[in-house]
């Protein structure tokens, strides 16, 4: 009984400070994802924080949707970072992008996964008022910004889109990406990167990853932002699972969205199409020697090498067909094997394996929230609940970080984190 009530008293506590965080990391309309490491408003950590915001401020988990979607680009496209308000303790800032837009905003995206949290607001929302008001505007933008995706990051119809940037995956530093990155130019020009000021070096990029990364911003404003020019000419041009798998997740919620509000057209049917071509696709990224999902460089026509938490999310997507899911479900069982704090972003036995360095090991907690789901989906209760309380347990040791040490539980890079926060709410309420 005690420990029930020592538990019960923690959890009233930290459901406190999670809002609390949000709150303080709010700049008006939109959250942060903390002060000075990330001064403006990111694509997908403002779609999870939505689902922070939801249990206690119904409309500002709404506005944060709608603050996002109000940078939409004409193509349809919806920016990685909005620059609402100017801010020294970032870089690259806007002069760097050299995008022309108001508000101003870089010129790639995030993964798509604000779909699937409109599709949670618009199931939980209790003022329904507050609903109807904008979910068909909303609708209508997430169309626009699908079909974007679909039309021109695979104008070929493969059925797999193509990302850009390793921004764009929000997996900044994966080893997935090792390969691929190698073959982009680094930068001429000398730049102070700011995020080491925050964070220690340790659990950072390194800078022969940035000097390349900013080679791929200074491409793409030379190509004028030209989805055509870039997709013929970009060094850097992956077919990266976990975009693919949250594009297509996103896309069945929207579809589902449409049909709940009688929406159905040319361009509906267009995306299920589009969903027809990724299902029969998918196989492309399964490695029969890892037994799970990589992502595919096109460039080099190689899988991605790396083993990374990304080449689980075909299950958040329903994209996992029986004759994968068993053998998939056997490496995710060996990779939560005897391991308190999971799901590591890289495994734990691959050579790139670092536990501290954001991307090449940390855990982050929205991944592991869209892996429940897609366990819980197919049916796998027993993990989904491991997940789970590996998520609790990380909240309990360390609080609301960017993401954690993979073996310690430790906090990793940023610290008052807006999506962890989110997460726990999600899961502590
Ligand atoms: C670049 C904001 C973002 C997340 C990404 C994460 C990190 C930025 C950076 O922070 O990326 O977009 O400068 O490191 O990798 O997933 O959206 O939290």
């Amino acid at each position: 009984i005690k420990m029930t009530l020592t538990m019960a008293l923690d959890d009233e506590q930290l459901i406190a400070d999670a809002k609390a965080t949000l709150i303080k990391n709010d700049l008006g309309g939109y959250t942060v994802p903390t002060h000075g490491l990330y001064p403006f408003q990111w694509n997908w950590d403002s779609a999870i924080v939505a689902l922070g915001w939801l249990p206690f401020d119904e409309p500002r988990a709404w506005e944060e949707a709608t603050s996002l979607l109000s940078a939409q680009w004409k193509s349809g496209m919806v920016p990685h970072v909005v620059f609402h308000k100017h801010s020294d303790t970032y870089f690259p800032g806007p002069d760097i992008w050299g995008v022309k837009n108001t508000p101003d905003s870089t010129s790639i995206t995030q993964p798509p996964v604000l779909a699937t949290v409109i599709r949670q607001l618009f199931e939980q929302t209790k003022d329904r008022v507050l609903v109807d008001s904008q979910i068909e505007q909303i609708v209508k933008q997430l169309i626009d910004y699908h079909l974007w995706w679909y039309k021109q990051r695979d104008p070929e119809y493969t059925g797999l889109v193509v990302s850009y940037h390793p921004w764009e995956s929000g997996m900044d530093n994966s080893p997935a990406w090792d390969e691929a990155l190698r073959a982009v130019p680094k930068v001429g020009w000398e730049y102070t990167r700011r995020d080491i000021n925050h964070i220690d070096a340790s659990e950072r990029p390194h800078k022969e990853e940035y000097d390349r990364f900013l080679y791929l911003v200074d491409f793409f404003r030379k190509m004028n932002f030209d989805d055509t020019l870039i997709y013929q000419d970009c060094p850097y041009r992956v077919n990266d699972v976990s975009i693919i798998s949250i594009l297509h997740r996103g896309t069945k919620d929207l579809l589902a969205l449409c049909k709940a509000l009688n929406i159905d057209n040319k361009q509906t049917e267009y995306l299920a199409h589009r969903m027809d071509l990724t299902e029969a696709a998918i196989g492309k990224l399964w490695s029969a020697e890892t037994n799970m999902f990589h992502s595919f460089d096109t460039r080099s026509n190689k899988l991605c090498s790396a083993r990374t938490n990304a080449g689980l999310l075909p299950l958040f997507a329903g994209l996992v067909n029986e004759k994968f899911t068993p053998k998939l479900i056997e490496v995710l069982d060996d990779w939560l094997l005897d391991r308190p704090f999971a799901i590591s972003s890289t495994h734990h036995d691959d050579p790139c394996y670092e536990p501290q360095r954001y991307w090449r090991g940390p855990i982050w907690l929205h991944i592991n929230w869209m892996i429940v789901l897609g366990l819980e989906d197919y049916g796998f209760l027993k993990q989904a609940k491991q997940v789970t309380d590996a998520s609790r347990n990380l909240i309990y040791t360390s609080g609301f970080n960017e993401s954690f040490h993979a073996e310690t539980g430790a906090r990793s890079g940023g610290a008052d984190f807006s999506w962890t926060a989110a997460m726990a709410l999600y899961w502590l309420l």
